[in-house]
């Protein structure tokens, strides 16, 4: 398989996305934000990445966080993401994302960071590591959104600040030194659907949670079984949508509606008269059912390593481009000497 450099076209609206290699990614991340960037691919001009920069906020094991991203390289082209219409690549092989994250940092108030409700969340939760890595993320964010001029960035609730301070920082930038840089608007996908832990079902399943608290894209149909088998309920036995109250059955039926396309209503008049074990034997096999293709093209996706390489090596390559339109602007607009 011969990869070539991709081709990005001219004319239509540009999207970035990226998700972080900091584990296998979870039912939560296929829902709530890659099974969207397979259908957005033929509508927009459209970026993702593989944002291993911003993985090591959190320490990460080194040879692990070389594996998770290659895996990642290989489900991203396993969900359908066709790498000669999308530019797939690793952000820590374009260094202008760096590179426009220190210059932004400088156009950026301690103030504006300190608001942001994910630095308080992830600085609670690794407690020993509250490096400053984690606090100017959001700049980071920035960087990577200006830097390829997008128009349009898929956030789901929980990124919504990070997109304002990008356009403030846009904006503001943009006020000194004349249009600069797009000022990017968010996406909101029309499928997006929050998925909670299994465990914690009125926390967000997250991919470095513990394994019982998520289902990986990589978790094989025994495991399915079993985590969703333990998944939290209550001591009611009526199969009701209902998040408040009833969390843990409420997060069941909606991976069962966004895996199904069914409505919530249909889904819950299915189970009527039947019990829990109904609902998670129902849902196991719709897991099971829509993981398993990804499964078997990621398996050859990851045993054709020199394809793998080649993909981003290309991406790298035309995201490079592009991204270096917009810094070397950005290194005469703020008067460093050209080299
Ligand atoms: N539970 C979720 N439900 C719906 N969408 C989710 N996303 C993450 N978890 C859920 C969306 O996935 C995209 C990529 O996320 P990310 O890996 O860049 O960062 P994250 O949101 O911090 O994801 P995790 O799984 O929770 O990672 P860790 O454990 O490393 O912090 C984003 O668009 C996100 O909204």
């Amino acid at each position: 398989m011969e990869q070539q450099a991709t081709a990005v076209p001219e004319k239509k609206q540009r999207i970035l996305s990226g998700i972080q290699p900091s584990g296998t990614p979870t039912l939560g991340n296929y829902i709530g934000a890659m099974r969207n960037w397979k259908l957005l691919s033929d509508e927009y001009d459209c970026l993702y990445m593989i944002a291993d920069l911003h993985s090591i906020t959190v320490r990460q094991e080194p040879a692990k966080l070389r594996q998770q991203s290659t895996q990642l390289l290989a489900l991203l082209m396993a969900i359908g993401l066709d790498p000669e219409k999308n530019v797939l690549f690793l952000q820590s092989h374009v260094p202008q994302h760096a590179q426009l994250s220190w210059v932004l940092n400088c156009y950026t108030y301690m103030g504006e960071m300190s608001r942001m409700t994910q630095f308080k969340d992830k600085s609670a939760k690794h407690s020993d590591n509250i490096n400053c890595g984690l606090f100017t993320y959001p700049i980071l964010m920035a960087a990577d959104i200006l830097l390829y001029q997008a128009n349009l960035v898929p956030v789901g609730a929980d990124q919504t600040q990070h997109l304002e301070i990008c356009r403030d920082i846009a904006t503001r930038f943009n006020g000194i030194y004349g249009n600069v840089f797009t000022v990017p608007e968010g996406y909101f996908p029309k499928f997006g659907a929050k998925v909670m832990s299994l465990q914690e079902p009125t926390r967000k399943m997250s991919k470095s949670d513990p394994d019982d608290c998520f289902i990986s894209m990589l978790d094989n149909a025994d495991n399915i079984r079993r985590k969703i088998k333990r998944a939290v309920t209550d001591s009611d036995s009526s199969i009701a949508y209902d998040p408040e109250n009833k969390p843990g059955v409420s997060n069941l039926l909606t991976i069962q509606s966004a895996l199904t396309g069914e409505s919530m209503d249909a889904i819950v008049a299915s189970y009527e008269g039947k019990g829990y074990g109904a609902l998670k034997s129902q849902l196991t096999d719709v897991v099971i059912d829509t993981l398993a293709p990804i499964q078997d093209k990621f398996n050859q996706y990851m045993n054709d390593k020199a394809y793998l390489e080649q993909v981003w090596r290309a991406g790298a390559e035309t995201a490079s481009r592009l991204a270096d339109r917009t810094l070397s602007k950005v290194m005469k607009k703020v008067g460093f000497v050209a080299r």
